[in-house]
């Protein structure tokens, strides 16, 4: 044990030898994962409370876009939340953003929660975009309203590898394989498709106030400092302002802002337009509507939508003390996850709220694209992030995700893995040696580094 730990230090030497100070965490510096924004609470509702320094008009504000984020849609012409579909994936925002966490993996192809997927043919739009596929668009609706056909229905089957750790321990990992069946026309040629689960909504306005100069200075395209990682910024196309910038949001970063990719969501998961998206997501597609009444919510709804993910708060850390986790914390650094999961920014001012602004969070993300390896990859390019590529997850929240999700946890982009140590497993690509370095952990200190994810 002793000698182990000593040549985990000759490795994090190597590793870490010429890391900038800031990332040399104090024990508890981290308790206020969110700052000023962070709640304190281990319940189900861990993920639904208002950012804690919300003013009185804010969290006025707050509650009605709590409703806005719960709202069911029904089939038009309703007069209070009509518009769903024709097609779409599921009839509010919380079925699949449970509790504000992350979707459980379906049990069948009935219903597949908060999994959908997204598709594409070989090429680029005008804007860098993934080229839509013809007759499906950029994703696979797979319900419909009355008298309409969803474009098809999913099915998978789980593939399994065994992974062994220095002591001899070993886990099983599986992971699904996707195919559609059903199809409404047929599925064209080389048709690419992208799973992705819905991920936890907090502490989304802190990630978007962070400054585009840190999210910059943390990229090492050509990995100059020959450290084995090489992070990227994804850059995508802004509706609004109709330019290209850095992309946050989404498993491959693909959405550059909340309102944008909420207006993405109404119109791709639940089929109703709005500013953004004003043309149904099944326009030019045999089972579109012709109904003139788009879009089908208005401004106010769809900022309400995207404020709701902007004002929760963060959940303070718990145990910050346990010896344990703090052995944990300083492995997670020394074998090198936080050279992807980024611990700390300052952020700097929001365009909109000041609530946001100037808070020193720790998200445990760089928001770069990182090439994962074969295991992990979709093969599906989303503007410039390639089918290797996914934006590193924030890990705030993740000790509670059984708290707020229920006993069943789905970690990674298509939910594949069901605990934390699966999901490290996974990794591979750039963080391949991170990965190795945990599987030559003795079983106490992986469990210490689990114990430090399971405090955050
Ligand atoms: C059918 C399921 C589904 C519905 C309905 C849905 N989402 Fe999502 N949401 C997802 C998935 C899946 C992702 C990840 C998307 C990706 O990687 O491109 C996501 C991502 C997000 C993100 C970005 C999270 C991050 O960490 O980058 C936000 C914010 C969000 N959704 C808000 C909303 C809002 C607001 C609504 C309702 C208007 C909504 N979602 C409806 C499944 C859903
Ligand atoms: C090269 C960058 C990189 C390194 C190094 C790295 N990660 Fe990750 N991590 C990622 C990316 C990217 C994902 C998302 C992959 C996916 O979903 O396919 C991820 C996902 C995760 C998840 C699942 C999060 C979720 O919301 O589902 C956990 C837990 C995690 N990493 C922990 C670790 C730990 C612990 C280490 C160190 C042993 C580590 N990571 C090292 C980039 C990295
Ligand atoms: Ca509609
Ligand atoms: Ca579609
Ligand atoms: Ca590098």
């Amino acid at each position: 044990m002793k000698r182990h730990f000593f040549l985990l230090m000759l490795i994090s030497t190597i590793l870490v030898g010429c890391k900038p100070d800031e990332d040399i965490l104090l024990e508890d510096e981290d308790l206020n994962l969110g700052g000023a924004t962070s709640i304190s609470g281990t319940y189900i509702q861990a993920f639904q409370q208002p950012a804690a320094n919300l003013s009185t008009a804010e969290l006025d504000l707050h509650r009605e876009a709590d409703k806005a984020f719960g709202d069911i849609f029904v089939t038009a012409p309703n007069t209070i939340n009509g518009g769903l579909g024709p097609i779409f994936n599921q009839n509010a925002c919380e079925n699949c953003h449970v509790s504000n966490g992350r979707s459980p993996f379906p049990t069948d192809g009935n219903d597949l929660r908060g999994l959908l997927f997204r598709l594409s043919i070989e090429g680029i739009g005008s804007h860098g975009e993934p080229l839509a596929a013809p007759n499906y668009g950029g994703q696979l609706q797979t319900k419909a309203t009355f008298g309409k056909t969803p474009e098809a229905q999913l099915t998978w089957y789980e593939v399994e590898e065994i992974k062994t750790f220095i002591d001899g321990e070993q886990i099983t990992l599986s992971k699904p394989v996707f195919s559609i069946v059903n199809p409404y026309l047929p599925i064209p040629p080389n048709m690419m498709m992208s799973p992705r689960m819905a991920p936890p909504v907090i502490g989304l306005g802190l990630l978007e106030a962070i400054r585009e100069s840190d999210i910059l200075a943390l990229a090492d395209p050509d990995d100059a400092d020959n450290n084995g990682i090489s992070g990227k910024v994804n850059r995508v196309w802004d509706v609004k302002n109709q330019q290209t910038t850095v992309g946050r949001f989404g498993w491959k970063a693909g959405q550059p802002n909340l309102l944008q990719q909420s207006a993405a969501a109404y119109n791709q998961d639940m089929g109703i337009t709005n500013p953004y998206f004003a043309q149904e997501n099944s326009y030019g597609q045999t089972q579109g509507d012709a109904l003139a009444d788009d879009p089908e919510i208005d401004d106010i709804t769809l900022k309400a939508a995207a404020f709701y993910a902007q004002s929760l708060g963060v959940p303070q850390r718990r145990n910050t003390t346990d010896p344990s986790i703090i052995s944990g914390k300083e492995l997670f650094m020394q074998i090198g996850c936080g050279n992807c999961h980024h611990p700390k920014f300052i952020t700097g001012q929001h365009s909109e709220y000041a609530f946001l602004s100037n808070q020193k969070i720790y998200p445990y993300t760089d928001l770069l694209l990182h090439d994962m390896g074969e295991g992990l990859a979709d093969n599906r390019p989303d503007f410039e992030a390639n089918g290797n590529e996914w934006r590193t997850p924030p890990l705030w929240g993740l000790g509670l995700t059984k708290t707020v999700g229920g006993q069943q946890a789905n970690y990674l982009h298509d939910g594949r893995a069901k605990t934390l140590q699966e999901a490290i497993m996974w990794h591979g690509g750039e963080a391949e040696n991170s990965k190795e370095n945990f599987s030559n952990l003795s079983k106490t200190e992986r469990e210490a580094v689990i114990k430090f994810l399971e405090s955050l």
